[in-house]
């Protein structure tokens, strides 16, 4: 755990107590602060009784401490606790801040940030294995795997990968990265931002904060571009970065198969150019893009059955993202004569109105399979264009779909919406569709093989 006399002899309000409030309700009490924490959950506050007061911010007097501690997952935009906050002064900020309160009493280190609509999970996890496989003493937390507050601190010489989602960037006001990167900015999220433009805005003050780092911007999509050409105005030291990047470098085609795909050129890019900015060699990352094991959930292989194979993309939440996974599998003449083949299992809770780039790739799915609240409206928008059916459950989806598959087709969980209409979290749903197909198919689909996982055809 990272603990820091910064917090000693303070009092903080801490509310959400799941995974990343949990995780810094434990450094700041470790730390010698004074705790005061909530969670709406009863299940979430029970590891807390005993060990610090038990009451909603809401309902106290906020004047001497020093901060309140909110969760990513507390939807700033509409919960009270912002106003509530500000009218005695105090920041709302969340478990990366106090991580950046923390670095001047950690060893000599250097952090790393990445954000963007999609591909950061990629990118950071990619950057962790290239360090880690050159031997870099590094850690990957925010966004993805534990909370950064959780983890050991790194000797000298270490470095923090942190994936910064803009919700986290929201609860953080003096993190200076020492490379910050920006992957992309497509739609998401609309429903805890005033509009498009203020989920933008939120990414970059990522690099509003940097003070002397290097910012890293693939400035392949207009806000994106902006931003870049914002930080170049004002003298910052940066490096665009383009996908095309990687194809024109030595180790472009010794790719692990799990960065297959354009999507992943992309995301590679990033995390050379972050790489090369750290001071790696031109053969420490080869080595590591070439050995990079994937991560589950972003089309993960679950299992081929009578010829079918079983995709995993629960980790699509946008349009922008289901659109590689639909583009991955085109018609191929030697299959079933050129039929489409994807068997798309669509559907959650809705981010967008329409079906954005997934507009483009229809021409290869053989079927949809619309589950979830926007069910009804991916299969108002798609009938006419591929054949519908209409399942409300992922569980029946993976039933009729597996039905109807013929050898060499690709049963594909790419939702292009978030789970929250019924599941805890995009892991959950993933989990869910690998048990469904292991139930209908008859195959093993406990395992967390890293050899299975993200395989492109
Ligand atoms: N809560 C209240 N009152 C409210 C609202 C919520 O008490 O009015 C409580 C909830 O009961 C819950 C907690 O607040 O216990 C909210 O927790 P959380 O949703 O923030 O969950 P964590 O487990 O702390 O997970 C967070 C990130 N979650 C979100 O951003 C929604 C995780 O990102 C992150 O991995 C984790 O911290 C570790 O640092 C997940 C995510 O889905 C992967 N991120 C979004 C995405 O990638 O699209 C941004
Ligand atoms: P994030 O952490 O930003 O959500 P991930 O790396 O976890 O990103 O990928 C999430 C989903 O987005 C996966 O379904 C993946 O196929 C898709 N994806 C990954 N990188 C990109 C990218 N650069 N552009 C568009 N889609 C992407």
């Amino acid at each position: 755990m990272i603990t820091s006399p910064a917090f000693a002899g303070k009092r903080y309000a801490v509310l959400g107590l799941a995974r990343s409030g949990a995780a810094a309700a434990d450094a700041l009490i470790a730390s010698g602060a004074e705790v005061i924490a909530w969670d709406r959950q009863d299940v979430a506050r029970a590891p807390f009784e005993g060990r610090c007061r038990i009451i909603d911010p809401l309902e106290l007097d906020l004047t001497g401490f020093a901060g309140v501690v909110v969760s990513p997952g507390v939807p700033l935009n509409t919960h009270p606790i912002g106003p509530h906050a500000w009218q005695y002064g105090l920041p709302v900020i969340g478990d990366i801040e106090l991580f950046a309160a923390a670095r001047p009493h950690l060893p000599a280190h250097k952090v790393v940030g990445i954000t963007g609509t999609n591909g950061k999970s990629t990118t950071t996890a990619l950057v962790h294995h290239i360090l880690s496989a050159a031997g870099v003493p590094c850690v990957m937390g925010g966004n993805i795997g534990d909370p950064i507050m959780a983890q050991e601190p790194l000797p000298e010489g270490g470095v923090y990968v942190l994936e910064l989602s803009s919700f986290q960037i929201d609860l953080t006001f003096m993190l200076d990265c020492d490379v910050a990167a920006l992957t992309n900015i497509t739609p998401d999220h609309l429903d805890r931002y005033a509009s498009f433009d203020a989920y933008a805005a939120s990414k970059e003050r990522l690099f509003q904060m940097q003070v002397s780092g290097t910012a890293l911007i693939c400035d392949e999509d207009a806000p994106s571009a902006a931003i870049a050409d914002r930080i170049a105005a004002e003298g910052k030291s940066l490096i665009r970065v383009k996908t095309s990047d990687l194809a024109v470098q030595a180790f472009a085609e010794g790719r692990s198969p799990s960065l297959a795909g354009p999507h992943n050129a992309q995301n590679a890019a990033v995390a050379v150019a972050i790489c090369r900015t750290l001071g790696l060699s031109e053969e420490q990352i080869a080595h590591g893009l070439a050995t990079y094991p994937g991560l589950p959930h972003r089309m993960e292989r679950v299992c081929e059955a009578k010829g079918v194979v079983y995709i995993n993309d629960s980790k699509a939440t946008n349009a922008a993202s289901a659109a590689p996974a639909l583009a991955a599998f085109p018609p191929d003449p030697a299959i079933n004569g050129g039929a489409p083949r994807i068997h798309w299992i669509v559907g959650g809770l809705p981010k967008e109105d329409g079906l954005g780039a997934c507009a483009d790739h229809l021409g290869n799915v053989a079927a949809a399979y619309t589950v979830g609240e926007a069910g009804p409206m991916f299969a108002d928008l798609l009938e006419g264009q591929v054949r519908v059916e209409r399942c409300e459950l992922i569980s029946e989806a993976v039933r009729r779909a597996a039905e109807a598959a013929r050898p060499g087709d690709v049963v594909l969980l790419s939702p292009a919406c978030a789970s929250y209409d019924q599941f805890r979290d995009y892991e959950k749903r993933g989990h869910h569709f690998r048990q469904m197909v292991g139930v209908i198919t008859g195959c093993d689909t406990t395992g967390q093989d890293p050899a299975k996982r993200s395989i492109l055809p």
